[in-house]
């Protein structure tokens, strides 16, 4: 009988569970996958692996693998493609790519973004560093996970890393989890384990969110429902009550606040700007009590007061939002309002406190192959907006986001360039992943618009369908690369080969290189170096940084290094404590709540955007007049069975939670609905069928599937998958330009 090997490695996809799988093998070939437990790691978090991880290898090296280079016939989207062989592919792509350079300019290649493959060498940084070289290409800002967050956070305390060590948690007397389902929408590992620990330890938790979600029941918390996007008035009526029953810490807003209240405004600014007179209602003569935003939000007012109360009186206390409400119409709203809270409670800085924000919290940094010279082309797109830049790019200015690269405003008159050549490589914000994909998709299948689209992918996707050439990625399986943890985690991790690319497939690498040859760049791309050169290369500047870490082979042999020397992070205690001393890294020093930055810079915003957090009415919220025809708020979620869209080939997977569209009974009813019922969802943007789940874990008025499943249309233009991006809208919202995907208003019926 052969031995048994194991070979320990990490999956290279932007799910946030970054597991250890260990691959167990025998005569060459998988015979399972197993993972870390709690058994294996005394004393540290195990990397433990979900469902999802333990069938890696059911989904990534399946049947429905591309096998080679393949060039479309038919129309384009249409999913015809012929074989070609790589020399062909690779004459046809360099021809493109100059032949659009050359006649549009570089700002007319745009590199769609995508998450497939996250590691030292991702793909889009391959491509941003070989376009770079060849004259430069159409860069963007923003990812679809955290634009809100990432713009409004420094914007107040001047970073994103907010976050104090999670195990910090610990000491918290009471958390409020804001939209974030970390049992099931991975956030590394140690997010769900320490608040397991949290709960083991008898702190109270709560969990403010439209659905009662898996994190919620396994932590037994307490669920405050709250209509989608309108959770920036509760946050006005919470603070409202902690300020109007004297709750709040006025020592740390005076030492530590920018713009709180008419004391404490910038020079040359009126003093009822401030966020106080926001609250009293002294300009609208609304006070944003309690039963003011019960009627916006959904929360009854005694559960505000009870939620305030609790919040601002507990001791240290930590609301930590997910990034989920941030995706959302004004989703800046949401993050400036916590924030906020956070102040108020005098939460900033301390131990078992959390500043809310973005709440990084990194450690060690992480070694990228970036391009080595800036980008020749200067300015740069919100990812939103990409399709946008298609239909009309070269109008395209400050008021739809196009900035510099350094994230200045560009100078005046200054638009972007129309998009013409699409690459896109492990991804499908081209299409399955971004919203209004009707839309996408009829743009895209005109050809005078876009002229080239370059796919690589390990399957054929609704995305890759609009390829005019289509390239056979290799899997987490066939190749190597170094893996960062998601969110918190102290480690760095290895994705080993296990075997050698199957069929026709081929590295990215390996190919971007060969392709930098042929446009006469070979050797600025690689510098001499292979993929495994630039892994030693790159790993070996991280090990002088961290003389604690392991040699190469012994870090690809273990799959994975935790790092020993941590420090133990409370974000903002020194500024927090002594503000004149430390200043917080804003242009005040200070924590603005009122940022002179928006305050002086209003017509650089497409709409109104006000200087501090307060409720905005969301277009398409249940305020919308458009919720007389579409009554239902419609919200997405990331689930447990799929990393966006990867894994809906795996047929376990799918078995294991099926597609289905979230409905309160009380809706259903109203429409006829009974459990299981294939249910027709739509809006002007489009149609999608799936079977209703009725359950109280939504709330009334509010529908939910998850996102990511694969856009399947009939020849009627209806999706067949309950696919939520049919019926998600392009807005974007008023200053950090982020999408938009979880604020849509829709109509559910039976399928007659
Ligand atoms: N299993 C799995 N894990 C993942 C991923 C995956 O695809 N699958 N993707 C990873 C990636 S790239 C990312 S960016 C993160 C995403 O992480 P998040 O963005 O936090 O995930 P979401 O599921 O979109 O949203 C989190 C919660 O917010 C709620 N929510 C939505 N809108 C609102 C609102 O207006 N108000 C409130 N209060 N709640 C709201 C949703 O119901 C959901 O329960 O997850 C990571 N982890
Ligand atoms: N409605 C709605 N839309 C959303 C979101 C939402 O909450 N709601 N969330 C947004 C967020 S947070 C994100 S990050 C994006 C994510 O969007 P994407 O990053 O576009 O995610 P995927 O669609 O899974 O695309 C990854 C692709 O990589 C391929 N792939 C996987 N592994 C490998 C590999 O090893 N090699 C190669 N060559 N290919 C591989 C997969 O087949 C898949 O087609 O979606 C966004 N879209
Ligand atoms: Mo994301």
């Amino acid at each position: 009988m052969a031995e048994e090997r194991i070979v320990h490695t990490m999956g290279l996809g932007n799910c946030g569970g970054k597991c250890l799988i260990n691959v167990h093998m025998k005569d060459g070939r998988i015979e399972r996958l197993s993972t870390e437990t709690a058994a294996d790691c005394p004393g540290r978090v195990p990397l433990t692996a979900c469902m999802k991880g333990l069938r890696y290898h059911e989904t990534f090296l399946s049947e429905d693998r591309l096998k080679w280079p393949m060039k479309r016939v038919g129309r384009r989207g249409e999913g015809k493609f012929v074989r070609i062989s790589w020399e062909e592919a690779m004459e046809e792509i360099a021809r493109q790519w100059t032949r659009i350079r050359d006649t549009y300019g570089p700002g007319s290649r745009y590199i769609s973004i995508g998450s497939g493959i996250c590691g030292t060498l991702s793909d889009f940084m391959l491509l941003m560093r070989l376009m770079s070289l060849d004259g430069g290409y159409l860069a963007a800002y923003n990812s679809y996970s955290t634009a809100c967050t990432r713009k409004v956070t420094p914007l107040m305390y001047g970073t994103n890393a907010t976050g104090n060590d999670p195990a910090d948690w610990l000491n918290s007397r009471f958390i409020i989890l804001w939209g974030h389902n970390p049992l099931e929408t991975k956030f590394g590992a140690e997010t769900m384990y320490y608040l397991r620990e949290a709960k083991k330890k008898g702190i109270p938790i709560v969990s403010v969110d439209p659905r009662l979600t898996d994190t919620a029941k396994a932590l037994g918390a307490e669920w405050v429902p709250v209509r989608p996007a309108t959770d920036s008035a509760l946050m006005d009526a919470m603070a409202w009550v902690i300020y109007t029953e004297g709750l709040q810490d006025q020592a740390f807003l005076d030492r530590c606040c920018l713009g709180f209240d008419k004391a404490h405004m910038p020079a040359g600014v009126p003093a009822e700007e401030c966020v106080l007179s926001w609250l009293m209602g002294e300009k609208d003569g609304q006070p944003k009590t309690p039963e003011w935003a019960e009627g916006i939000c959904g929360v009854p007012a005694e559960t505000i007061r009870s939620l305030a109360r609790r919040y601002a009186t507990a001791g240290p206390a930590a609301l930590i939002e997910g990034y989920g409400p941030q995706r959302n119409a004004n989703g800046e709203q949401v993050v400036r309002g916590g924030i906020l809270l956070a102040c108020m409670t005098g939460n900033v800085g301390i131990s078992g406190g959390w500043a809310a924000g973005t709440g990084d919290c990194k450690t060690h940094s992480f070694p990228y192959l970036l391009p080595d010279r800036p980008n020749p082309y200067p300015y740069q797109i919100p990812s939103y907006r990409w399709t946008e830049a298609v239909e009309r790019g070269h109008e395209m200015g400050v008021l739809e986001g196009v900035r510099m690269a350094d994230g200045s405003f560009p100078p005046e008159g200054a638009r972007a360039c129309d998009i013409k050549m699409i690459v896109n490589l492990a991804g499908g914000c081209m299409l399955n992943q971004h919203g209004d994909v009707n839309r996408t998709a009829r743009l895209l299948a005109d050809e005078s618009k876009v002229e080239f689209i370059l796919c690589g992918d390990i399957f054929l996707t609704p995305t890759a369908k609009f390829a005019d050439i289509l390239l056979p990625g290799v899997s987490m399986f066939e190749t190597e690369n170094l893996t960062p943890p998601w969110s918190y985690g102290n480690f760095i991790g290895y994705c080993n080969r296990i075997m050698e690319p199957l069929y026709e497939c081929r590295d990215n690498y390996d190919w971007i290189a060969e392709l930098a040859e042929r446009l006469g760049f070979g050797e600025a791309f690689t510098e001499g170096r292979t993929a495994e050169g630039w892994l030693r290369h790159l790993y070996g500047g991280l090990r002088e940084r961290y003389p604690e870490l392991p040699d190469f082979d012994a870090l690809r042999e273990a799959g994975v290094y935790h790092y020993k020397e941590n420090p133990f992070i409370i974000a903002f205690e020194q500024e927090a404590k002594d503000p004149e001393a430390h200043p917080f890294p804003t242009p005040s020093g200070k924590i603005e709540l009122f940022s002179p930055f928006v305050w002086e810079n209003q017509d650089k915003f497409p709409g109104f955007f006000p200087p501090i957090p307060r409720y905005l009415r969301p277009p398409e919220g249940p305020e919308d007049p458009l919720a007389e025809k579409y009554p239902l708020q419609l919200v997405g979620w990331h689930t447990k069975r799929r990393t966006h869209s990867t894994h809906e080939t795996n047929a376990a997977l799918r078995a294991a939670e099926p597609q289905c569209l979230w409905m309160h009974p009380m809706d259903a009813a109203a429409r006829g609905l009974a459990d299981g019922d294939e249910a027709l969802v739509w809006n002007d943007r489009g149609r999608t069928r799936l079977p209703v789940k009725l359950t109280e874990r939504v709330m009334p008025g509010v529908t939910a599937m998850s996102q990511g499943a694969w856009y399947t249309p009939d020849e009627d233009g209806t999706d067949l998958a309950g696919s939520i991006n049919v019926l998600t809208s392009l807005n974007c919202t008023p200053f950090a330009h982020g999408n938009t995907q979880h604020t849509n208003l829709v109509e559910a019926g039976k399928i007659k």
